[in-house]
């Protein structure tokens, strides 16, 4: 029997005969007695040949497989010779497969959108020179032609990586929350009434009424702590009905929300929290060096820094993040909250000054929080809250809690929120909860960041936006 292999591991079998299913990337007829075929298997590729041969390759076979579209999927099977040339690329296998059979097992119906040479290039590149300094025959792909064809886009190296990436981002968020007594909940996404005050809602019709999707699982974490649960996490879903069509926000997007109890102050929450991103950065600056790299080729970017050791992450107060601001000539005055552009401003500061990609703002001023936030007991006009920056941008919201139901129905009414109308919340305040707090992490922003991709919906494999709900 030919044993089935994969691509990546063709090195190994010089003289055998082997079987893989592969993509054509691309074939190239010689005369009408050779076809050179690139084939790859995800990332891993191998340069292949069909030679017309008496009782192995007839003439009709070469010409078929140097019409074979690129991207179908075929079946090779082939006897692994030396490569005649060295190769230099590591995801290039440095062996070459004589062809014996080839069986089309999926064909290309209709045109690519874009082929994936020009995918793998980044959408502002200059076009590619040859030997001679002539450019070569070079087609800028833009976002929105790869979101359209988001299926063959995804298919390069570099989407390759960075959904790996993402997934171990997910893979990370667990083992830590659940190597830390935490369990995992689930939510649910249709409600009755609004879940995060400021967010808008998508309405949905439900039967002979409607439901409204879940803005945040931040009403369900917070109750499952009342039952008693102390430590819970959940990844799903979030939905925003904001028209914000920015580089940065999404209609949908995955959040990595938890919530905890605390014994005596809720910086056990933040630091709990820091430790778990430094346990993500550090996870895949130690097991995806390479996918790093590889999107590092697409999308140039300094390596991502955080502080390790004693002195640790950079932590300041909302007040102390305003000073920096204005020492560098912004006016007070405009302060009263720090928006996109001098949130990016500070994570230059504090990168220049620090050296850190990575830090923390505790102590914002109540009113610019949700009703749920525990006011700072020195000083009312303070929260409890915390917000974590990548690169200058939010990636993290979080706080203590308001756990007594009298304080939480004040604050809603001071939001403009109808106490009545989060009864069920409220009540699981009336009947007793533990001093508790937690924080919400955007998934696609923390990879967009890591890998400075510079747009989340990069970082979102179909993303929503309020233009987008398609493919
Ligand atoms: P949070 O909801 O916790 O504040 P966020 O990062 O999504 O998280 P937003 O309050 O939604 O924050 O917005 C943050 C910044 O993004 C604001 O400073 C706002 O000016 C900017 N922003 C939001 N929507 C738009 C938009 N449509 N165009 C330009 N900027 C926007
Ligand atoms: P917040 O609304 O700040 O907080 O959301 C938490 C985190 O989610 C990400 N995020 C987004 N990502 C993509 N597109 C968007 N439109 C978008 N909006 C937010 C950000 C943000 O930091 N209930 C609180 C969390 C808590 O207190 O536990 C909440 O939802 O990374």
């Amino acid at each position: 029997k030919i044993p089935r292999v994969q691509i990546s591991c063709l090195s190994a079998r010089e003289g055998e005969t082997v079987l893989f299913r592969a993509r054509v990337q691309t074939s190239r007829a010689q005369g009408n007695r050779m076809v050179f075929l690139n084939l790859r298997q995800r990332s891993d590729s191998v340069q292949a040949l069909l030679v017309v041969a008496p009782e192995k390759v007839s003439k009709q076979m070469v010409k078929w497989a140097a019409s074979l579209g690129d991207e179908s999927i075929v079946l090779v099977q082939g006897i692994i010779k030396k490569s005649p040339e060295p190769i230099k690329s590591a995801s290039v296998q440095d062996v070459e497969v004589d062809v014996t059979q080839l069986h089309l097992i999926s064909g290309i119906d209709g045109r690519l959108p874009f082929t994936l040479d020009d995918a793998a290039r980044a959408d502002t590149d200059e076009a590619p020179v040859d030997a001679d300094g002539k450019p070569q025959q070079f087609n800028r792909v833009l976002l929105d032609t790869r979101l359209n064809g988001r299926v063959v886009d995804l298919r390069t190296p570099t989407n390759q990586a960075v959904f790996k990436i993402q997934s171990a981002i997910g893979d990370l968020f667990r083992q830590y929350l659940s190597s830390n007594g935490f369990i995992e909940i689930h939510s649910p996404k249709l409600q009755g009434a609004a879940t995060e005050s400021g967010a808008s809602v998508f309405k949905v019709s439900y039967f002979k009424g409607n439901a409204f999707l879940a803005q945040s699982p931040q009403l369900a974490k917070q109750m499952a702590i009342a039952a008693d649960f102390e430590r819970v996490y959940e990844i799903g879903p979030v939905f925003r009905a904001e028209d914000s069509n920015t580089p940065r926000h999404l209609t949908e997007f995955m959040g990595l929300d938890l919530e905890m109890t605390i014994e005596e102050h809720y910086h056990e929450v933040m630091e709990l929290l820091d430790a778990l991103f430094l346990s993500i950065f550090r996870g895949l600056r130690e097991k995806y060096s390479n996918e790093i790299a590889i999107v590092g080729k697409q999308f140039p970017a300094d390596e991502f820094k955080w502080r390790e050791g004693p002195e640790g992450t950079l932590k300041l107060t909302f007040r102390q993040a305003i000073d920096i601001l204005v020492e560098d000539g912004v006016a007070r005055e405009t302060l009263d909250d720090i928006n996109t552009e001098n949130e990016k401003r500070l994570g230059r500061l504090v990168k220049a000054k620090y050296d850190t990609d990575y830090f923390i703002i505790d102590k914002f001023p109540m009113e610019l929080r949700p009703f749920y936030t525990m006011p700072d007991p020195e000083d009312p006009t303070l929260s409890n809250s915390y917000d974590f920056f990548m690169r200058g941008e939010e990636i993290l919201s979080g706080a203590q809690r308001i756990h007594d139901p009298v304080l939480l129905a004040e604050k809603m009414r001071g939001k403009g929120v109808d106490p009545e109308s989060m009864k069920g919340y409220l009540d699981a305040f009336r009947m007793g909860c533990a001093p508790h707090g937690g924080g919400g992490i955007g998934l696609e922003r923390v990879l967009m960041l890591f890998l400075k991709l510079n747009n989340i919906r990069r970082a979102s494999m179909f993303p929503r936006d309020p233009k987008r709900l398609e493919p």
